[in-house]
C-alpha cells in the first residue's frame, strides 16, 4: 500500500491545534475519529469536499484530530468537482482520492461524475452520510431531511460497491473492503455512507486500527500458457495483425512493451481519442490518427486485418461494425479484458457485445508481457506499410490566415508556444482532431471524461494538475465553452491550492456539437438548417470567459481572436505557468469538427 503522503498543497491549517495533534489517554475519542485514522492508514493524500452538517462529525476529526495533514482537505464549490478532481488525480497517477459529499444532496450533485468515473474505469472513494439513522436522535427538521432509506441506491447502479457501516469497526472493515474493490481492475467507484451518530458517538478508548497491509488487492489473474500460446501462434502467422490499444495504464513500462509487441509483430495500432495515450503517434506501426471514432484510415486498416488483438478497446463491438458494416467479422478476434467483471443490466456503458474467438480475461498489460514472453520471431512478413499521412488537418490550415481562428491552428499555436515543455495535454474538446498533435508517452494525453458529462472538463484537469504539480511537466486542458461555462467553479480549488495549470477555452459560443445534430434532423426532415442555432449558442450576451477566471483567482486573458494575439498570449501563458500560475486563455474559434466526428457522431438511427 502506498503510503508516501503528497505535500500540502494550500495554507489551511487549524489555529491554536499542535500539528499533529498529540493524542493522551485523557483525551476523548470519537467515531469520526477512528474513520479518519483509517483513511491516514490507507495512504489517502486529500480529501475533496463541500461542506455538510451530515458530516461535521469527520469534518473535525480531519481538522482537529488528524491536524488537516495526511489526508489534507481542499475545498470545492460543487460536489460534482468533488468527484472530477479525483477522478482527473487519478488517470494521472493511478492512486485514488477520497472525496466526501453531503447526505443526499450533495450525493446528487455529484452523482454526474461518478457516473463519468464509473465509465472511464477510475477509482475514486466517494465518502458519503447520512443524518441519524436512529430516529430518536434526529434534530428537528434538518436531521429528517438529511437521512434517506438506502441512500447509496442514489448510486449504486454505478458504483462497484456501497456501505453503510452501523458501528466504528464496521466503518473500519467497510474502509478496507471498499479501498480494495475501487483498486482491483476493473477499477471503478465505490460508496461509503457513515451515520452522523456513529460518526458523532464518544468512544471507550481508542480503537486499534487495521494493518492495512493485509487488505491489499488480490494479484491480477495472468492468461493460461495455452491460452497465450495459442494468441501467440495467431498473432505471428497473421498477415496483417492489428492492435486496438484501448483501456491501456498510464506506465512507461506498459507504453514500452506495447511498443515492443507491435514492433515484434509488425502489427498495425489504433488509437482512441476517448482514452489516453496509448502508442506513440508518429511510430510507423501507428496507422490512423485517433478519433472519437474510427477514420477512414482506421477503418480501412482494421478491414484489412486477419488477426485482431483487442488491448481492453473501449467499444470493440462497435469499431468492428464500424469495418464490417453488417458482414461478420471477417478476422480472428483476440480480446484482452477484465472490463466483463463491472458489467450491470442498468448500464449499457458495456456497450456491443463483440465477438471474441480467444478471450484473455486479464488486463492488457498483463496480456502484452506474457505474449512477448512466448513471442518469437515473426514467420510471415508483413505485407502492409503505415497508411496516413500526419499533420494532414493541422497544416491543412494557414496558420497566418486573417479569418477566424479554428481549433486546428489553435493547436499549431500551442505547440510553438509549448516547444521544449513536457506537455500533458488534460483534456481535449470535441472538435479535436487526432493528428493535431503528437502523443509520445504515456502522459501526453489524458483521455476524455469517460460518461460524456459536460461540465467534467474544469474539474478533471484540475485534479489532473493537482498530480501533476512538481512533475516539471506542463499541464494543459482545451476545452470547449461549454464545458468551461458548467463546470467553471472547479478553478476555484486550483487557484486555492495553487496549481500550475493552462486552460485553452476553444470558444465557438455554442454548445455546438448538438447544433450539428439539429441540422442532421433538419436536413432528414427537410426543415431550415439555418434554425439550427437556436437553443444552442452562448451569445448575446457572450458571457466574459477570462473574467470568470479571473473572478476566482485565476489570470484570465481574452477573448483572443486572432493568430498574432493568440501567439503573444499564449507566450505569456506558458511562461507564466512554467512557472506556477493557474491561467485560462478564452479563444475564440469558428465552429468545426473533423469531418469523420460530426458524421458519425450525429448519424441516424437506421
Ligand atoms: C451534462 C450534459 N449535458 C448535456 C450534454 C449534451 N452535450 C453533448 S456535447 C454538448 C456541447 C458541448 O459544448 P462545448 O463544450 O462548447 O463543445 P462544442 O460542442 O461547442 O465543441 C452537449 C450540450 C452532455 N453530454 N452532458
Ligand atoms: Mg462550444
Amino acid at each position: 500500500m502506498k503510503t508516501d503522503f503528497l505535500p500540502r498543497v494550500s495554507a489551511d491549517v487549524p489555529r491554536d491545534v499542535p500539528l499533529p495533534m498529540a493524542l493522551d489517554a485523557k483525551q476523548q475519542v470519537w467515531g469520526s475519529d477512528a474513520i479518519a485514522d483509517m483513511l491516514r492508514a490507507l495512504g489517502v493524500p486529500y480529501v475533496l469536499l463541500n461542506p455538510g452538517a451530515s458530516f461535521r462529525g469527520l469534518h473535525d476529526s480531519l481538522v482537529n484530530h488528524l491536524g488537516n495533514t495526511d489526508p489534507q482537505i481542499l475545498l470545492v464549490l460543487h460536489e460534482e468537482h468533488a468527484i472530477a478532481i479525483a477522478h482527473g488525480f487519478t488517470k494521472v497517477n493511478g492512486r485514488p482520492l477520497a472525496a466526501v459529499l453531503h447526505s443526499n444532496v450533495g450525493l446528487m450533485h455529484g452523482s454526474m461524475a461518478i457516473f463519468d468515473a464509473w465509465a472511464d474505469r477510475v477509482p475514486v472513494l466517494v465518502l458519503g452520510a447520512t443524518g441519524p439513522v436512529d430516529a430518536a436522535r434526529r434534530r428537528p427538521w434538518i436531521d429528517w431531511l438529511h437521512t434517506s432509506q438506502d441512500q447509496a441506491a442514489l448510486v449504486r447502479h454505478f458504483v462497484k460497491w456501497d456501505a453503510q457501516p452501523a458501528s466504528v469497526p464496521a466503518a473500519q472493515e467497510a474502509l478496507l473492503r471498499a479501498w480494495r474493490i475501487a483498486d482491483t481492475a476493473p477499477r471503478g467507484p465505490v460508496y461509503v455512507c457513515f451515520d452522523a451518530a456513529v460518526q458523532e458517538s464518544m468512544l471507550p478508548e481508542r480503537p486499534a486500527v487495521p494493518d492495512v497491509a493485509r487488505y491489499q488487492p488480490p494479484q491480477p489473474p495472468k492468461p493460461s500458457v495455452g491460452d497465450l500460446t495459442l494468441a501467440a501462434k495467431w498473432l505471428q502467422q497473421a498477415k496483417r495483425p492489428v492492435i486496438l490499444a484501448g483501456r491501456v495504464s498510464r506506465s512507461q513500462t506498459g507504453w514500452d512493451a506495447r511498443v515492443a509487441l507491435a514492433e515484434r509483430l509488425d502489427a498495425l495500432v489504433l488509437t482512441d481519442l476517448k482514452l489516453g495515450a496509448a502508442f506513440p503517434t508518429r511510430h510507423p506501426l501507428h496507422a490512423a490518427p485517433a478519433g472519437m471514432f474510427l477514420t477512414p484510415d482506421g477503418i480501412k486498416a482494421l478491414r484489412d486485418a486477419d488477426v485482431v488483438l483487442s488491448l481492453d478497446w473501449l467499444d470493440l463491438a462497435g469499431t468492428l461494425r464500424q469495418a464490417w458494416g453488417n458482414d461478420p467479422v471477417g478476422s480472428r478476434v483476440i480480446q484482452a479484458s477484465v472490463d466483463h467483471h463491472l458489467h450491470n443490466g442498468w448500464s449499457m456503458d458495456h456497450q456491443g457485445l463483440p465477438p471474441a474467438d480467444l478471450f484473455l480475461a486479464c488486463e492488457p498489460e498483463i496480456v502484452v508481457d506474457g505474449l512477448l514472453d512466448v513471442l518469437g520471431h515473426r514467420s510471415v512478413p508483413p505485407d502492409s506499410g503505415p497508411v496516413y499521412e500526419r499533420g494532414a488537418s493541422m497544416f491543412g490550415d494557414s496558420i497566418d490566415g486573417d479569418g477566424p481562428l479554428s481549433v486546428a491552428q489553435v493547436a499549431h499555436l500551442l505547440r510553438e508556444a509549448t516547444r521544449g515543455y513536457g506537455v500533458s495535454l488534460l483534456r481535449l474538446p470535441l472538435s479535436w482532431g487526432g493528428d493535431m498533435w503528437d502523443f509520445e508517452g504515456p502522459l501526453d494525453f489524458l483521455g476524455y471524461d469517460g460518461g460524456g458529462g459536460i461540465g467534467s472538463g474544469p474539474g478533471m484537469a484540475v485534479g489532473g494538475a493537482l498530480a501533476l504539480k512538481g512533475s516539471g511537466r506542463l499541464p494543459v486542458a482545451i476545452i470547449g465553452d461549454g464545458d468551461y461555462l458548467m463546470g467553471v467553479t472547479a478553478f476555484w480549488t486550483a487557484a486555492k491550492a495553487q496549481l500550475p495549470l493552462l486552460t485553452l477555452v476553444v470558444n465557438n459560443r455554442s454548445f455546438f456539437n448538438d447544433e450539428l445534430h439539429q441540422e442532421r434532423v433538419a436536413k432528414e426532415r427537410g426543415r431550415p438548417v439555418e434554425n439550427r442555432w437556436i437553443g444552442q449558442r452562448i451569445d448575446d450576451p457572450a458571457p466574459d470567459l477570462a473574467q470568470m477566471a479571473r473572478a476566482q483567482g485565476l489570470v484570465g486573458h481574452g477573448p483572443v481572436k486572432s493568430v498574432e494575439s493568440l501567439r503573444l498570449v499564449l507566450d505569456n501563458a506558458v511562461k507564466a505557468v512554467s512557472q506556477g500560475a493557474c491561467v485560462v486563455v478564452d479563444v475564440w474559434v469558428q465552429p468545426g469538427y473533423t469531418a469523420s466526428m460530426s458524421q458519425t457522431m450525429t448519424r441516424t438511427h437506421s
